[in-house]
């Protein structure tokens, strides 16, 4: 029997981003270095293919630090930062920690410091709950940031009109999204101070342009990565709101709903930050098995970055 075709549209760039390469180096690297057990405080990055193959290298993913015994082994910082209380703990238990947060994170963490050593009360534009924002919101002492999720937070701020402000936000927002968020910001706040440079990182900018430059033209469209992955969560609503209805977020091509994906010419793919390209892979291969399948890359950005290991890992092992 013969397939239909179909023509797949690769968003580019998509998948792993430098802080997310970085993390996972440091891992691997702290395993081979150390020997197992390595510890790692929450998932190093969301995403569950990638923590599974760290921990049959012998990586014990916990969520907080109490759940580690009294070891000389390391402990790893996830990618998306932590609370200064973190590190305290870390120290007063004489624990040997190496911090994977993304160098960009720690950028928005150093920002907030100078505001606050400023006067200026903080605005942190993000996700209740996430741990990019509780590791942010936990820079500065209780009470000096405040978290807006929506315009609707903006409108019933409870702020002194003379209090001197700044806003700051999480990295994988939606870029639209945000924009509205510091627009009513400003409005209200006139005098508010904003970032040098966007908070919103180099990779959540890209790979969203990607999105829209390539939903508009399909029947569907999948990002591959987690639902507890901010950054992937909104490539899907990117491409929802520019009109492809049929867009969804699928951890591996075995979550595929062929049903809703329904009968189509032209699929839209891209990947979230934290979802390794073997996952992409898989999804061609899946749709290959169905259709005549031809792969077409749709590059809106290129990207060159790259960050510097943590000093105890760039020395070499004594
Ligand atoms: O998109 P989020 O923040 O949920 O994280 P992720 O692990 O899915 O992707 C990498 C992004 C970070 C480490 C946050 S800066
Ligand atoms: Fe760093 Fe951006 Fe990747 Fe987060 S999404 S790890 S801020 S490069």
């Amino acid at each position: 029997m013969t397939k239909p075709p179909l023509s797949i549209l690769l968003c580019a760039p998509r998948g792993f981003c430098a802080g997310v390469d970085r993390a996972i180096q440091i891992v691997d690297l702290a395993l081979e270095r150390y020997g197992a057990p390595v510890y790692v405080r929450h998932e190093i990055v969301h995403n569950k293919y990638v923590v599974e193959e760290l921990r049959r290298k012998g990586a014990v993913f916990v969520e907080e630090l109490d759940e580690i015994p009294d070891t000389g082994q390391p402990v790893i910082f996830s990618a998306h930062g932590v609370a200064k209380s973190v590190p305290a703990a870390a120290r007063a238990r004489n624990l040997f920690h190496l911090d994977a947060t993304c160098p960009l994170v720690t950028k928005v963490h150093r920002e907030a410091e100078v505001h606050h050593r400023r006067g200026r009360h903080v605005i942190l534009i993000g996700h209740a709950g996430h741990p990019e924002v509780i590791g942010t919101m936990g820079q500065l002492p209780e009470g000096a940031v405040t978290l807006v999720e929506t315009l609707d937070d903006v409108a019933t701020l409870d702020l002194p009109a003379d209090a001197p402000l700044a806003f700051t936000t999480q990295t994988t927002l939606s870029v639209d999204d945000t924009a509205a968020i510091v627009a009513a910001l400003t409005a209200r706040f006139p005098g508010i101070t904003a970032p040098h440079k966007e908070d919103i990182c180099y990779a959540t900018t890209n790979r969203q342009e990607s999105v829209k430059a390539v939903a508009p033209q399909v029947d569907a469209l999948l990002v591959v990565g987690a639902p507890n992955s901010s950054n992937s969560q909104r490539l899907r609503e990117v491409a929802a709101r520019e009109g492809c209805e049929r867009a969804f977020l699928i951890q591996r091509a075995s979550e595929i709903d062929w049903e809703a994906v329904g009968t189509i010419e032209t699929l839209g793919l891209t990947a979230g930050a934290s979802a390794p390209e073997v996952l992409v892979e898989e999804v061609i291969d899946a749709f290959a098995e169905r259709y005549d399948v031809t792969v077409t890359s749709v590059r809106t950005a290129d990207e060159t970055i790259a960050f510097n290991l943590p000093r105890e890992l760039r020395q070499p092992a004594a």
